[in-house]
């Protein structure tokens, strides 16, 4: 079967990959058929978006981006190897092929293309006779206003360095490249949710352009303990599936004459709200976050085919919102994946303004409005024993409570 392999890589994965070839040849690396390996991986919520990559190149984006962690809205997968020490006299007539089961259903999902690439290519020269079947489940429902690529291709990343034992044959700083580099290439915006982190993070994801490679680094910030006590709930205005994919959506920002109004601006943005992350500036944070999310929305209703998410819905939601917050001088602010439900991300205090704005929210849209709340700090886990013990914990509320 012919391969295709991402070939697209930075020196320091291709090292890295070379490693692993070597462990392998001097027999320290062995897999066998059946092996398994674990992962659990957040979603995250970009403050300031990924929108629009560059068509000549690999999964490298416009423009740096910066996100907040979901610790609790999390993809669970299991990889189990197949096909392997198959007799020599083996007909290729029906290919081992890497298989994927969603959602704990015993039913095979036709496996992504992307996906199916990504695997052969982290295995191509050391492991190529290896397929997977992935077992994979989200514990957010589907429509709930949350990407499921993110956590999906992390988990899918983390579940292949637990069945490559790569937190034994790699250092710390090895683990972190080649696990945001392999998560980047499979989902922009995956590569923000691999970082092996116990409580809240904030991630930047960054484009590099001082050295002869461009690529990208991907790296937590650092930010004040107040940040702590930052909460973070959706309000799901329209749980119907998205017409627009977020793949195609990029594919066609630079199409909007506001796409490279909107990229030059970013790198001043991501350095003002590193620095406001560091000093808990809770205001600068809500007004880059709202301008951007605003920005990027401005971009998908210009570009074309034009993708428009602020419906009449979203817009009234965020006008009432605006209102109450304001007016009461609570510190919340908004904002807006590819798609029409609004995230909140408040500190503490403003609990109460949220229950009271729900209730009002329910009574203008006049219908029920469900919330889901993430009740969970954490990143990546790598590991049977750490997906086990995650399994059990209280992750996500649908109340503010
Ligand atoms: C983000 N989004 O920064 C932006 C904001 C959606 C809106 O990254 O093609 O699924 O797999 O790299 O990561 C969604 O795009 O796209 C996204 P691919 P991805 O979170």
């Amino acid at each position: 079967m012919k391969k295709n392999i991402i070939t697209d890589i930075p020196t320091n994965l291709k090292l890295i990959q070379e490693k692993l070839c070597q462990l392998k040849e001097e027999g320290k690396f062995e897999i066998q058929n059946g092996d398994e390996g674990y992962s659990s991986a957040p979603s995250n919520i970009a403050l300031i978006k990924y929108w629009g990559k560059n068509l000549s190149r690999k999964q490298i984006p416009d423009n740096s981006s910066l996100s907040y962690t979901l610790g609790g809205f999390r993809s669970f997968t299991k990889v189990t190897t197949q096909g392997r020490f198959l007799p020599e006299t083996y007909e290729k007539t029906i290919p081992i092929r890497n298989k994927l089961y969603l959602n704990s259903k015993d039913i095979e999902f036709p496996i992504p293309e992307k996906m199916d690439i990504l695997i052969q290519s982290i295995f191509y020269n050391f492991a190529d006779e290896i397929t997977l079947k992935i077992e994979s489940y989200n514990n957010f429902p589907t429509a709930c206003g949350i990407a499921s690529s993110a956590s999906g291709y992390a988990a899918l990343v983390g579940a292949i360095a637990d069945l490559l034992q790569l937190k034994k044959h790699l250092s710390a700083i090895e683990l972190n490249t080649w696990l945001t580099e392999w998560a980047r290439l499979g989902s922009g915006s995956a590569t923000r949710s691999v970082i092996q982190s116990s409580e809240d993070s904030f991630i930047k994801w960054e484009l590099e352009d001082s050295c002869k490679e461009s690529f990208t680094k991907t790296s937590e910030l650092t930010f004040h303990p107040k940040w702590k006590q930052l909460e973070h709930c959706v309000f799901v205005l329209n749980a119907n599936e998205k017409k627009t994919s977020s793949s195609d959506g990029h594919k066609s920002a630079s199409t909007s004459p506001l796409h490279n109004v909107r990229v030059a601006g970013v790198s001043k943005k991501i350095a003002m709200m590193t620095k406001a992350l560091k000093e808990f500036d809770f205001d600068l944070v809500q007004q880059i976050s709202e301008e951007d999310a605003f920005a990027m929305h401005a971009v998908m209703q210009t570009g074309n085919p034009s993708a428009c998410y602020l419906d009449e819905d979203v817009s009234k939601a965020l006008a009432l919102f605006i209102q109450m917050r304001d007016s009461n001088e609570v510190l919340a602010f908004w904002t807006l994946d590819a798609g029409p439900n609004l995230h909140i991300l408040y500190y503490k205090d403003a609990k109460q303004i949220l229950t009271e704005y729900h209730v009002k929210l329910q009574e203008l849209l006049d219908r029920d409005i469900k919330i889901f709340k993430n009740a969970y700090r954490g990143g990546l886990l790598i590991g049977k024993n750490e997906y086990y013990n995650i399994i059990d914990k209280e992750l996500l509320k649908s109340s503010l409570n």
